[in-house]
């Protein structure tokens, strides 16, 4: 059932030069989304779901994030793209590159910088996120610098909209940046077998994964001294606050990251500094947090290779290759799909 409640049309189509974007997301339903969040406020832990975190401003604060002299991922996963031998991935066929969580699509550019421009002609970019604004400036930007590159952007919840994606060419899926690390490791599982299934035999799939490294390494890359990923972290409630028109003060938060060796993986949190009383318009009183209770907006998994190993075979994929740098602290890896 496609939701026309709020006034919105299921599908927001709109032209930008040769390029297109579809805007699916009012057919999650703004009801569905603040029950979701007030679930998970309610819930216990609280938490927030780490895709709130990508409003203009949030997204804006992750780009300067993956600047950061101590958030390693980004740059050590540019490094390898660079070195991608993309042609061999895609062949000379007609293919579309879709990739999921696109953001700023500067890891897409690095890639595409190695095609001749006669490549650039058989492809077609599909970047999906849920960022509009992301995606729009996504598509100026391709224009002048591949031009005749096609792109079709799609504005869509990637884990919970794959039925919008397109199915006939041979394609490329792309999952970068450790994305993939925001997930559970059986939702990880799950979802790269649920994208499978919609690949063909010939296929590939494009993952990133960042690998388990040294405690102190991983803990600054989400502690950096100047306080971006604090302020990222602390984005997220005012994106709250306009979904379910709360009262969050982002200021009565700290900002806590750190390593979960048992789960492999750094928790991010936003602890109240004192007691709080949140009001929100949808409920009849209001909740509360007593003082050092702290919401989990965050986490982002760490992986070995028999993980990333077991992600494939689950998916009954075959891993084709592997490309790391040389202390192994980002790989990527490349999926093939046999049969
Ligand atoms: C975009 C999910 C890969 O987990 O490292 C960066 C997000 N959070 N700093 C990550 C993030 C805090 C990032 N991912």
């Amino acid at each position: 059932m496609k939701g026309y409640m709020m006034g919105y049309s299921a599908r927001d189509a709109i032209k930008c030069g040769s390029a297109t974007i579809e805007n699916h997301l009012p057919e999650t339903g703004l009801q569905k989304t603040v029950s979701d969040i007030l679930y998970d406020l309610y819930s216990s832990p609280k938490r927030i779901s780490s895709k709130y975190f990508y409003d203009a401003e949030g997204s804006r604060l992750f780009t300067e994030i993956t600047r950061l002299p101590e958030y390693y991922p980004t740059r050590t996963e540019n490094a390898i793209l660079r070195e991608l031998p993309l042609d061999k991935l895609i062949g000379s066929f007609d293919i579309d590159i879709i990739e999921l969580g696109s953001g700023d699509h500067s890891k897409i550019a690095i890639m595409l910088d190695r095609l001749l421009s006669e490549d650039l002609t058989h492809v077609r970019y599909v970047p999906v996120d849920i960022s509009q604004s992301a995606l729009e400036t996504s598509i100026m930007e391709l224009a002048g610098r591949f031009p005749g590159l096609a792109v079709q952007a799609i504005v869509a919840d990637y884990c919970h909209q794959i039925h919008l994606l397109p199915e006939k060419r041979k394609k490329l899926f792309c999952f970068l940046g450790s994305t993939i690390g925001n997930l559970n490791r059986d939702e990880a599982m799950d979802f790269v077998r649920k994208i499978t299934r919609t690949m063909n035999p010939g296929d590939g799939f494009l993952i990133g994964f960042d690998r388990i490294k040294e405690t102190a390494v991983l803990e600054k890359a989400y502690n950096d001294a100047t306080g971006v990923t604090e302020r990222f972290n602390k984005n997220i409630l005012r994106v709250v606050n306009r979904l379910i028109l709360s009262d969050f003060e982002p200021d009565d938060f700290e900002h806590k990251a750190f390593y979960n060796p048992s789960e492999r993986r750094i928790e991010m949190h936003l602890e109240a500094k004192k007691q709080l009383r949140i009001r929100c318009p949808f409920i009849e009183k209001h909740f509360e947090l007593h003082k050092g209770e702290s919401i989990h907006t965050e986490n982002s998994h760490k992986f070995e290779l028999h993980d990333i190993l077991a992600i494939g075979a689950y998916a009954g994929l075959s891993a084709d290759r592997l490309f790391s740098d040389n202390n192994a602290w980002f790989s990527l890896a490349y999926f093939l799909k046999t049969e």
